[in-house]
């Protein structure tokens, strides 16, 4: 069979599940106007979302959804997990869009998510065993940014946050680092928006960074504004496995675009927002979860090793 063209590998590296979408507001326990953009983590042998959940005011909270395969039979808890505590000012308009990643050195999960501050969207961590009980450790950088989450380790004894702060209206990706979680400094642009490209306009983390033996594999949204509206679609670069600071490839091409129905038609059509995603070990399977159209979680899956494969056939990252 004649090799593939790297568009063409970019093309059908991802499958969407059929299934999709995989949680619906019909799922829920209780009434909701949306599910979606949720963060992933293993625990107990089961496939663990943080979902996104917008009540009838437009204010979100955080649910567990929980299934054994990852794909099917989600089991939705009866109650949020993390709520808006209204009476700060961090938090007044809801929470958003949450990032997971198991902090190797305390063994614990952190979450990074948005939270609705008066001042705009602000970062804010939490520290979890379990997804039931939260250490709140507050706010990480001023407003406005989203779209962040720490790496699963220290580099040269330092902890790094990927986030995307918007700086004279301009949205590019950027890297910082602290000594104890709570003092950030040594801001570094790591990603930038490219003029004419599908992600001209912004471009924000997807999914938490994922370990790979060619480095730090990381999904980001990209978006372009047309006449019609946004499109957000979903590309990928690779981080230095020691030094993530330094971009070793970013593909030319996106590897997820909106185009099935659920995609394209919802409160906010034309958008895959991937928040989360599990490799598992005995199949190599890469389950990337993510909002559709701001409105359900679908989920699409890839060989890891295909992924790693087109990455290393894009193009070195300019300087
Ligand atoms: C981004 C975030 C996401 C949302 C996306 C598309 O800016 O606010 O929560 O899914 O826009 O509307």
């Amino acid at each position: 069979m004649a090799e593939l063209s790297r568009e063409q590998k970019a093309h059908e590296l991802f499958k969407k599940f059929e299934g999709n979408p995989i949680l619906t507001p019909k799922d829920w326990p209780y009434p909701t106007s949306a599910v979606f953009n949720p963060g992933a983590a293993k625990l107990n042998a089961e496939t663990l979302l943080l979902v996104r959940v917008e009540d009838m005011r437009g204010f979100s909270h955080l649910t567990v959804a929980r299934s054994a395969d990852g794909l099917t039979r989600w089991q939705v808890d009866p109650a949020p997990a993390l709520q808006a505590d209204q009476s700060s000012r961090e938090e007044m308009w809801g929470l958003e869009d949450p990032r997971i990643v198991w902090l190797e050195e305390q063994e614990q999960f952190a979450v990074t998510y948005v939270s609705f501050s008066e001042g705009g969207p602000v970062v804010s961590l939490a520290i979890t065993k379990n997804f039931r009980t939260f250490a709140r450790l507050g706010t990480l950088l001023p407003p406005e940014d989203k779209d962040a989450c720490l790496f699963p380790c220290r580099f040269n004894s330092r902890f790094a946050l990927i986030h995307r702060p918007v700086v004279r209206g301009e949205a590019h990706i950027w890297l910082s680092f602290s000594p104890d979680l709570k003092h950030w400094g040594d801001h570094q642009l790591l990603i930038r928006t490219r003029a004419g490209y599908w992600d001209c306009h912004r471009v924000g983390l997807a999914c938490q960074p994922i370990e790979t033996p060619e480095g730090w594999l990381l999904f980001y949204h990209g978006v372009r504004s047309t006449t019609a509206g946004q499109i957000y679609r979903v590309g990928l670069a690779l981080l230095d496995a020691k030094a993530p600071w330094k971009v070793l490839r970013r593909s030319d091409e996106w590897v997820l675009g909106p185009q099935a129905y659920y995609e394209r038609v919802g409160d906010v059509g034309g958008v895959v927002f991937p928040t989360g995603a599990i490799v598992r070990e005995e199949t190599n399977q890469l389950n990337l979860y993510y909002g559709a159209a701001d409105c359900t979680v679908a989920v699409a899956t890839a060989n890891l090793t295909d992924v790693l494969d087109y990455i290393m056939s894009c193009p070195q990252a300019e300087e």
